[in-house]
């Protein structure tokens, strides 16, 4: 396998377009050779994590979850794209810790790049995007604990890729994508 393992991690609200990067960006990879594999939180909630509720601890769980599969993708030597809205810092930030610290550091000829990639979308833009009408549903009440409503958000002071969007300018998928592989 001509490549090394790393881990990109991507964190934004519902509907901020986590997940439409992470399959832009495996396609990209995919075209230069690059083996990588999505776990979209949002999938993983229906195996693996599929006994976590969206309360604080249980979100804090399923990052760990994932942040421990993610590392074992790595590992493999898989570019490993997790998205996932990883809400609280502090869980973001243990997941770091998993990794060898520091970007581009060799441990034993691979070298893991834990890079955090912010989709940085404004509330409203979700809102008006809302693909699943969750925001929707959450406005009403009909959902509790809605991430962005009724929820916290806590935006990364420290990630190494932010994707901006605003309503009427945002970048394709693709261009954000490429972003993220110039940045690799
Ligand atoms: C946030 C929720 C909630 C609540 C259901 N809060 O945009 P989606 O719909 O398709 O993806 C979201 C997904 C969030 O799962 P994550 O594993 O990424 O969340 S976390 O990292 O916070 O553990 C959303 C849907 O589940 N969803 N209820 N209350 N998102």
């Amino acid at each position: 396998l001509n490549q090394k393992g790393c881990v990109i991690w991507i964190t934004g609200l519902s509907g901020s377009g986590k997940s439409t990067v992470a399959c832009a960006l495996s396609q990209l990879l995919y075209q230069r050779g690059k083996l990588s594999y999505i776990l979209d939180g949002d999938n993983v909630r229906h195996g693996l994590n599929r006994d976590l509720s969206f309360k604080a601890e249980d979100r804090a769980e399923n990052i760990r979850r994932v942040g421990e599969v993610a590392k074992l993708f790595a590992d493999s030597g898989v570019i490993c794209i997790a998205c996932l809205i990883s809400p609280y810092r502090a869980d973001r930030d243990s997941c770091r810790a998993m990794l060898p610290t520091g970007d581009f550091i060799e441990v034993d000829a691979y070298y893991y790049l834990d890079s955090l990639v912010f989709m940085d979308v404004p509330l409203r833009v979700c809102e008006a995007r809302d693909p699943k009408g969750l925001y929707k549903l959450a406005r009403a009440g009909k959902i509790k604990g809605f991430t962005g409503i009724d929820d916290p958000y806590e935006p990364p002071k420290d990630c190494e890729i932010a994707l901006k969007c605003e309503l009427g300018d945002c970048a394709s998928p693709q261009q954000m994508a490429d972003k993220v592989v110039n940045f690799l």
